[in-house]
């Protein structure tokens, strides 16, 4: 799970465990927990750092990936951040690394006034929201979400999660 510091990956790599704590803490380096699926699989979900200074650390972490859970601050509407995040997704699906893997898109904090709104989004980051599409090697599924609100986060990420790995 990758995407710029503040962009709420700690919020809902906590929302997956269904636990409603508030995070106020950047992640320094990386969090990996396990989250359960249907038929009993379960995933390990590595929730890496965003700081400008720990991103170098993200490609050391990349083999063996089997999705890419990129979330956004939908609310951050500094053209600089837009363009970092970009950037940073752009690294991502072009890098060897990760050839052929799906990627998740999240544009979180939807719930903040100032969030982007669909059309926003899909033209600031060029990605259609809702469907499955597909860029140079990668299916790709991008929606919003609220990674602090308390009803069927969850539910929507894993709903996604399956989409990806099964169908
Ligand atoms: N309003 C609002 N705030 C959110 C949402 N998701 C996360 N936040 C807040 O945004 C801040 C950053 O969230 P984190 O989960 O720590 O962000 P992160 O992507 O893990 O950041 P790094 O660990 O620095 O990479 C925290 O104060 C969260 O509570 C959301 O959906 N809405
Ligand atoms: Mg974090």
């Amino acid at each position: 799970m990758l995407g710029l510091d503040g962009a709420g990956k700690t919020q809902l790599l906590y929302q997956l465990q269904a636990q409603n704590q508030i995070i106020s803490q950047p992640t320094t380096r990386v969090n990996v927990q396990t989250i359960h699926l249907q038929n009993n699989s379960s995933i390990s979900v590595w929730d890496m750092g965003g700081h400008p200074q720990l991103r170098v650390l993200w490609f050391y972490y990349l083999q063996n990936t089997q999705i890419v859970i990129y979330v956004v601050d939908s609310a951050d509407r500094d053209p600089n951040r837009i363009q970092q995040s970009k950037n940073e997704l752009e690294r991502l699906l072009n890098h060897q690394e990760l050839e052929n893997i799906p990627f998740i898109i999240l544009f979180n904090k939807t719930d903040l006034p100032q969030a982007m709104n669909i059309e926003e989004i899909q033209e600031k980051f060029n990605i259609t929201i809702g469907s499955k599409q597909t860029v140079t090697s990668h299916k790709i599924i991008a929606t919003q979400i609220t990674a602090i609100s308390n009803t069927c986060v969850k539910e929507e990420v894993i709903k996604l999660l399956e989409k990806v790995i099964f169908e």
